[in-house]
């Protein structure tokens, strides 16, 4: 027998909605606080990737040596401010397509459920007012290993009582479509075919995805 769509598993950041500005802007005022050198292409490189992670390339540019104790302090002042902006996220920053995509997918039964890096992705996904279109949102308290790892998709799969390869994943980051590769899912690619070259197939954004194009993944 075929194996069949049962489940859409959306990377967050990126994908539903851009985060990644608000991530730099507290990024940036802690780098500017300590004086290290941090800019939107240094940025690039924190999407997808934890938080500590993240301090981590940003201190690669930083002449001082900071302990563990100073380094969790930096993400906790980073995250308060990264909190302070998503607390004013609206419904309107949804990312276009999102929410067609979704009414498709809830009229023909395919679950769906969110799977992120962020510790704040339940918090986003109500912000946004579309908690209830999700069976489960995976974030970043339940998982020990980030992407490329494939961890965060198997708890979803597992949650949502489906086989890995009954999932299409929708990521913009290559690490997320490495991971989904790893978990023996389909991996749509959102962004520039030259940069995800490891997914089945690309599209620019989500107004380009469709039910009827993800079922082709299945024939
Ligand atoms: P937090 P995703 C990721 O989200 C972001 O892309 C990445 O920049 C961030 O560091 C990570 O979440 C952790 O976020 O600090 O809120 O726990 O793309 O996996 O949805
Ligand atoms: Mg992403």
């Amino acid at each position: 027998m075929r194996t069949q769509l049962k489940a859409v598993l959306f990377d967050l950041d990126g994908v539903i909605v851009d985060t990644a500005k608000y991530h730099y802007l507290a990024w940036k005022k802690l780098a500017d606080r300590e004086g290290i050198y941090f800019d939107e292409k240094i940025n690039e490189r924190l999407k997808g990737v934890s938080r500590m992670a993240s301090l981590e390339i940003i201190l690669e540019r930083s002449t001082r040596v900071y302990s563990e104790e100073e380094k969790h302090k930096m993400t906790e002042i980073k995250n308060n401010w990264y909190r302070e902006m998503i607390g004013q996220l609206k419904p309107d920053e949804i990312l276009p397509g999102v929410i067609d995509f979704l009414n498709s997918l809830k009229k023909h039964g395919i679950k769906c459920a969110i799977c992120s890096a962020s510790k704040s992705a339940a918090y986003i996904i109500e912000k946004l007012g579309i908690t209830d279109y999700f069976d489960t949102i995976v974030g970043g308290q339940d998982i020990t290993k980030s992407k490329p790892d494939p961890e965060v998709f198997l708890v979803a799969a597992e949650r949502l009582n489906v086989f890995p390869a009954e999932c299409v994943v929708l990521e913009d980051a290559y690490a997320g479509l490495e991971a989904a590769k790893r978990a023996g899912m389909k991996a749509v690619g959102l962004g520039d075919p030259d940069i995800l070259t490891n997914a089945d197939v690309v599209y620019k954004d989500m107004t380009e995805v469709s039910l009827e194009k993800v079922l082709r993944l299945f024939e």
